[in-house]
């Protein structure tokens, strides 16, 4: 079986001969199935994901059971399990998934579950809404019988305790703060439909009470089978301000291939915004028929492709370099 690090390994030096635009699943190649995910601890969901692919799954149970690999490991410190807290030390989560019909589910605020991506779904499958936050997202939870267990691991905690020394609050971080590691899938599946998901702990040491873009559809998800898929990482005020992933499936409606719908997105967050230099948003966006492309605004914003060959860790073109 292949660990976590020799996956990150034969991931490095993928990175080191492909860089974005480039590579093999740009433009449309038509490949499917196919499954992509933010930064590097995609990979290891992404693989997740590919199994149940290429059994002939839907993309719908892919992308769920895919990041659920992210948020059960708490080495992934923006996500689920191992998550950091929030400034008085709660974990609170941000999930949301949406299908090729177009049904969404989400949850925000919710707190002391391992699988927030598992419980968004049930909203979308069992209620007749979209989103249930805080304590109401609780105890639909519990009512569908997912269990409570405490999320913040004894690392997380230690890391806690020291922010606490200074308590100095940014969310401001430059790029490839662990900040960033939100993770959002997009995956094609066998009959060519599409599904994403996203899931995350959201920024760390946010203020209690803080929802970010994860859980919010049409910000850092969205999913139309007609056209294609985007999602987001980063700084979710400035994704949400946008309606981020809404309007890259818009641009690509209209034409644009992945990448352009993606670097779009980030210049409406640069025009906007006099401190962009501080703030990270990394796009990413799967055209039905294949497409892949991404953008960011800083460097290091990585995302990981797997089209059953190859599982690979590509680094996002951004702005700052253009
Ligand atoms: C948020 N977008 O809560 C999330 C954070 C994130 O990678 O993406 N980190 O704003």
């Amino acid at each position: 079986m292949t660990t976590r690090r020799q996956f990150l390994i034969g991931a490095a030096a993928s990175v080191a001969t492909l860089s974005s635009g480039s590579h093999a699943f740009s433009q449309g190649n038509g490949r499917r199935p196919l499954v992509i995910s933010t930064w590097s601890h995609g990979l290891a969901s992404n693989q997740k994901a590919w199994d149940i692919l290429e059994q002939g799954g839907r993309a719908l149970d892919a992308v769920e059971q895919g990041v659920q690999v992210a948020e059960a490991d708490p080495e992934v410190s923006s996500v689920g399990y191992g998550g950091r807290p929030d400034r008085e030390g709660h974990v609170t989560l941000d999930s949301c998934i949406m299908d090729e019909k177009g049904n969404a589910g989400s949850v925000a605020f919710l707190q002391n579950f391992k699988h927030p991506i598992a419980v968004a779904r049930k909203v979308m499958e069992e209620t007749p809404h979209v989103m249930i936050v805080g304590q109401g997202a609780r105890q639909f939870a519990l009512s569908q019988g997912f269990r409570e267990e405490d999320l913040l691991t004894e690392e997380s905690r230690k890391e806690w305790q020291h922010w606490l020394k200074t308590a100095e609050y940014s969310p401001w971080k430059p790029a490839n703060d662990p900040n960033h590691d939100t993770i959002s899938m997009l995956a094609v599946d066998q009959a060519g439909d599409l599904s994403g998901s996203c899931t995350t702990s959201g920024l760390a040491y946010k203020m209690h009470g803080r929802v970010g873009d994860s859980p919010i559809i049409g910000a850092a998800l969205f999913v139309d089978n007609d056209v294609g898929a985007a999602c987001a990482t980063g700084v979710g005020e400035e994704v949400m301000k946008t309606v981020g992933s809404f309007l890259i499936v818009e641009l690509m409606r209209q034409g644009m291939s992945a990448k352009e719908a993606c670097r779009e997105g980030v210049l409406r967050i640069v025009k906007k915004n006099p401190d962009w230099k501080n703030t990270q948003v990394g796009y990413l966006a799967l055209g039905r028929n294949g497409d892949v492309g991404a953008y960011a605004i800083h460097p290091g914003f990585q995302y990981a492709v797997h089209d059953g060959q190859q599982n690979l860790l590509l680094d996002a073109d951004n702005y700052l370099e253009e």
